[in-house]
């Protein structure tokens, strides 16, 4: 179907969560609706906040502006602007703009009839995010436990927060979320590499069908896991990969507080082997 006609087709009223026809609109190829109306107005609001905030100073260089969180002394409570209340309400309109964007790709999956995976992979994300602004501060009983708006200093803050557990790549569930990681790697690397041989061979010859992307790979390792499969692995790693990240960093602190590397200590108590030679 040619683009034009297939764009009169989806280009219908319906499928909206909230508002019904009230934004059930586009400007120009974006979709509006209730949703895309909350994204632009917090995300200006809290990119304006931004600015307000790294004008008080000290500095206006863009590498070492420093959007700080209330002290931990300060609690759960809301703190004056100046003392944290920016990074306060940044957290807020971020939080707002970021569901919102989610919401907003789940009314266009609805528009075209599609299944939730989009929206479902990026609420991944996001729950990654509120996990280090929100869920953890708030299981740790202070928003001074959330991480500072600056290129410099959320660094110096991973930096720090991972010294506060010795050395964070002895925590098993990091190394798992790094597995991933690497994994998902792998994967796009083996798909990507896949694809681009099959359709854009070298000058003259013909692009290959799936069937040489299947037998590349049982001639390769016996196995292919095909075409839509590779897509369920590329989803399934890149997902678990920002989950166990989320995981890794709220057990730390909440759940487990000392050094990652005396956690494995547990090893050596095991009864069978307790009080041998190791
Ligand atoms: C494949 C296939 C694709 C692919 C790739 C494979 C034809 C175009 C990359 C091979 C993938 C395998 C064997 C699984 C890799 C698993 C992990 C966890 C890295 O078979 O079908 O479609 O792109």
């Amino acid at each position: 179907m040619a683009l034009l006609s297939f764009e009169r087709k989806y280009r219908v009223r319906g499928g909206t969560l909230i508002g019904g026809d009230l934004f059930d609109f586009w400007v120009g190829p974006f979709y509006v609706g209730f949703f895309g109306v909350m994204v632009a107005i917090s995300a200006a609001l809290g990119t304006m906040l931004i600015f307000a905030a790294a004008a008080e100073g000290p500095t206006l260089n863009p590498w070492l502006i420093d959007i700080k969180p209330p002290a931990i002394e300060n609690g759960l409570a809301f703190a004056p602007l100046s003392e944290g209340g920016y990074w306060q309400v940044i957290t807020a309109c971020a939080i707002v703009a970021f569901s919102s964007w989610v919401l907003r790709q789940a009314e266009i999956s609805r528009k075209l009839g599609m299944s939730y995976h989009i929206p479902i992979a990026f609420s991944v994300a996001v729950f990654a995010y509120v996990t280090l602004v929100v869920i953890r501060p708030v299981l740790m009983g202070a928003w001074g436990h959330g991480f500072p708006y600056g290129i410099w200093s959320h660094l110096d803050w991973v930096s720090n927060t991972g010294y506060m557990y010795a050395n964070f790549h002895y925590n098993p569930v990091h190394m798992l979320a790094i597995a991933f990681f690497f994994t998902n790697c792998l994967a796009l690397a083996l798909h990507g590499g896949l694809v681009l041989s099959a359709v854009n061979p070298s000058g003259g010859t013909d692009v290959k069908t799936p069937e040489y992307e299947d037998t590349y790979f049982r001639d390769f390792i016996g196995y292919s896991v095909g075409t839509l499969g590779i897509h369920r692995v590329g989803l399934a790693l890149a997902l678990n990969a920002g989950f166990w990240s989320a995981i890794c960093i709220v057990i730390s602190g909440p759940l487990y507080v000392g050094s990652w590397p005396e956690f494995w200590d547990f090893w050596r108590k095991i009864p069978i082997w307790e009080g041998g030679p190791i």
